[in-house]
């Protein structure tokens, strides 16, 4: 197969003017386009991505955000791949929400080891009134610490991403997970475009967006191409994008899928760096799986942020000194 042209203003893409301030143009991807770069022989695809990512970032710097669940379990979403949905047993305890002082103890060990991100997360649909107003003080207090500040809190309706931002939120997490075409065998308590009204009401706050999705959920090339164009066309494109690899556990309806071979992970990767220049790739959930060298392709496709700490909500990550040894080996250092 012939390279695909790198240049935006090639006849296969429509470049036309992008609404935000710093990005000037901006490309329209299909589906089959996003579809050709997976299907790119791997040396051609990681050099593409090599170089978008040259031309936008530092390649030796990754940035770090540490996770925590300030709401733990209970779920009444369906969400095929998730431990915290009430609907399966996983052994995963509906718990009350975490207090304020026991979330910045988390937010200063965080910092302490060197995360520059603090990312709360809640196991619902969407909060009410009386969950948000505790999480307004945690972002408050988290950014008084001089961290940035995330939370992904599920839906949002009307107002409350201003709240969120007037608090001092400064990205919002929320994922699309997969395609359009596949999301409905995956999730069916919540539609596409609700997932979609939130990334606009997030984004018409003024907050920075931060939205990817799962690989290994037994989608089809096709559903990856239609993940990542649907990010790559939003307008404008997230800051951040976490792939994450499905963690498979028990009780869960996807556990026991097909495991993903992780050079088709590092395939998307590279295909979100080459859709999205400038933002954020973060390799995300599922790193405990994959060998150092498997993470180290991923950062040669263009990831340049991680999860960093010992839990992501409720399942495991790699060990901080582990990362810290990674890191060193690649010669890679925290941004
Ligand atoms: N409840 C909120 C929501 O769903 O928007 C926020 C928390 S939810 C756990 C955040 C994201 O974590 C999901 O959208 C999904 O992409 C990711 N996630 C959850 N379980 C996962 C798993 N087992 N493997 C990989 N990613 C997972
Ligand atoms: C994201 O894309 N991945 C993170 C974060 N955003 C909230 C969550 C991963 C969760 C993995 C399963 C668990 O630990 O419960
Ligand atoms: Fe609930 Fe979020 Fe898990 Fe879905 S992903 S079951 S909404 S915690």
């Amino acid at each position: 197969m012939a390279p695909l042209d790198t240049n935006p203003t090639s006849a296969q893409q429509v470049t036309f003017v992008r609404k935000t301030a710093g990005h000037p143009t901006r490309t329209r991807w299909t589906v089959a386009q996003v579809r050709e770069l997976l299907e790119l022989p791997l040396p051609e695809l990681l050099f593409r991505a090599q170089t978008v990512h040259r031309e936008h970032h530092d390649p030796t710097k990754v940035q770090l955000s540490t996770l925590l669940s300030i709401k733990t379990g209970g779920c009444p979403e369906d969400c095929s791949y998730c431990p915290q949905s009430r609907r399966f047993d996983t052994g995963v305890a509906d718990e009350p929400m975490l207090q304020l002082d026991a979330v910045l103890e988390a937010a200063k060990a965080a910092k302490a080891a060197g995360a520059s991100r603090f990312c709360m997360g809640a196991a619902w649909r969407g909060p009410k009134q009386k969950d948000l107003d505790p999480v307004l003080d945690m972002v408050k207090a988290v950014k008084s610490l001089g961290l940035e500040t995330c939370a992904t809190l599920g839906l949002l309706r009307d107002g409350q991403a201003e709240q969120l931002a007037d608090a001092g939120l400064d990205y919002y997490n929320h994922n699309l997970d997969t395609s359009p075409e596949h999301y409905g065998d995956i999730i069916k308590t919540r539609e596409y475009q609700d997932r979609l009204d939130t990334l606009e009401r997030v984004r018409d706050a003024g907050l920075h967006v931060c939205c990817g999705g799962i690989v290994g959920m037994g989608e089809d090339v096709i559903d990856r191409a239609g993940l990542i164009a649907q990010l790559a066309n939003l307008d404008p494109y997230p800051e951040s994008v976490p792939i994450n690899a499905l963690v498979q556990v028990e009780g869960t309806p996807l556990h026991g899928a097909d495991k993903v071979d992780v050079i088709d992970f590092v395939r998307v990767i590279a295909a979100a760096r080459i859709t999205m220049p400038t933002t954020f790739v973060r390799l995300s959930a599922g790193r405990t799986q994959m060998s150092d060298e498997g993470q180290a392709m991923c950062f040669v496709a263009g990831a340049n942020s991680i999860f960093y700490g010992d839990k992501l909500l409720t399942t495991g990550n790699p060990e901080a000194d582990r990362d810290r040894a990674l890191m060193a080996r690649l010669g890679l250092e925290p941004l």
